[in-house]
């Protein structure tokens, strides 16, 4: 792969080679047997849009150089509330769930302390936020999960210290694909004031399921929410929605700079169609097409089924996995996320053995080296508070089959069959 830039321009034919070598050493993420991510699978619809995005190469910031796309993405995120539950509120697309997540953080102080821009964040008191331990390091207060928020305990902590403004709760954790109990925790919320930010980032495309979007009740109270379709929708990276309850405008007064040379106040429409002072960046990608186009196409009934089937598939998976010898669950599933340790026959009947846990820990990296290098399929693992290093399958891609979920325990079977 030469990677060199020359002061010498190539002919179309050495430009070619180069994309057909940028492709052959790329990773196939749309292959049915990559299972790494929280995403999988290509839309054509989606991949449509895509392509008529970049053609048309704009920005989001103003109306006069997007206006089908500001009017569009306004539409593609009403729907989204709509499945939320709200018939009124604001939203912007973000460059990814976690800056979802750092603008709801943002519009939560903000709230609060509508000053803190004049004054300063040193001029505030120490803030305190909740959330639970999955969600990561720093200085937010956690609870335990695996769905065990203890809203008494919570309570608890509201009462010492620093001022709590805000409660994260997640609807699809990364790894276990775990749902807070949101009814729980907005009840909390609601007794103390406190803003209820839902990243529901992984776990947000369950609302279009009528059979499982009870994994989510409560969601309506919440005051914001990240949701990215590009993950279980397939949407194509990316596509991350931030939804608001609020219909005060707080998300351009929190974020807005009012640059001059872009949001002129005397333009001759209507100028909050001018939607980049909602964000803190400036130019603003267009993502909303590929989800409005593959919503035209799909239904809303189409993309129903797509999350009824990975759930249906997930399920198959865990059944097959369990008629298996060396394969151990590390749970039973909520989502998609099949999290399990393969047990090589080496370590088969020695759960008993000191140095278990250690040795298993070690089989997870050894066996991704050998996919990997094979190219026969890719799927993530990781350790987790102290468990040991298990595997995450994600069952996300909607052309997946039984077939592909039987062909990843035999892969896994024979990659492993030496150890
Ligand atoms: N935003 C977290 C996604 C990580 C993953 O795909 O596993």
């Amino acid at each position: 792969l030469d990677l060199e830039l020359r002061s010498h321009g190539e002919s179309r034919e050495q430009i070619l080679e180069r994309c057909r070598a940028v492709i052959r050493y790329s990773v196939k993420t749309c292959h049915p047997h990559f299972f790494n991510q929280l995403f999988s699978g290509l839309d054509p619809h989606a991949l449509a849009g895509r392509i008529v995005t970049e053609s048309l190469n704009t920005s989001q910031y103003t109306y006069e150089i997007a206006p089908v796309f500001v009017l569009m993405e306004e539409e593609v995120l009403k729907k989204l509330r709509a499945l939320v539950g709200w018939s009124s509120g604001d939203g912007v697309f973000c460059p990814g769930g976690s800056i979802s997540n750092m603008y709801a953080v943002n519009l939560a102080r903000y709230q609060r302390y509508p000053d803190c821009k004049q004054r300063g964040l040193r001029a505030l008191p120490p803030l305190a936020l909740f959330t639970s331990k999955e969600v990561g390091r720093g200085t937010g207060l956690h609870w335990a999960t695996d769905s065990n928020l203890q809203p008494a305990e919570s309570e608890t902590y509201i009462l010492r210290g620093a001022v709590p403004f805000l409660v994260t709760a997640t609807s699809g954790t990364t790894v276990l694909g775990a749902f807070d109990p949101l009814e729980a925790i907005a009840d909390v919320c609601q007794r103390h004031g406190l803003w209820l930010h839902v990243d529901a980032a992984w776990g947000g495309s369950v609302l279009l399921s009528q059979t499982h979007r009870h994994l989510l009740a409560g969601i309506q109270r919440a005051d914001s929410v990240a949701w990215n379709p590009h993950k279980l929708l397939t949407a194509g990276l990316q596509c991350s929605a931030l939804l608001l309850r609020d219909t005060s405008n707080l998300l351009k007064r929190c974020h807005g700079s009012q640059a001059s040379y872009l949001f002129q106040q005397d333009k001759f429409y209507d100028v909050a169609l001018d939607t980049g002072d909602k964000v803190v960046q400036c130019g603003r990608r267009v993502d909303c097409l590929k989800l409005w186009l593959m919503w035209k196409a799909q239904g809303g009934q189409g993309l129903e089924q797509r999350v009824d089937q990975a759930f249906a598939l997930a399920r198959y998976l865990v059944e097959e996995l369990k008629k298996r010898e060396g394969f151990e669950l590390v749970m039973e599933p909520e989502f998609v996320n099949v999290c399990f340790w393969f047990v090589p026959p080496s370590l088969r009947g020695k759960q008993g053995s000191p140095d278990y846990a250690e040795r298993l820990a070690k089989v997870a990296p050894v066996l991704k080296e050998r996919m990997v290098k094979e190219g026969s399929m890719m799927v993530g693992y990781q350790p987790h508070g102290t468990r040991g290093n298990f595997f995450r399958m994600v069952v996300a891609n909607p052309a997946l089959t039984q077939a592909d979920m039987d062909f990843f325990l035999n892969e896994l079977e024979r990659l492993g069959q030496d150890l």
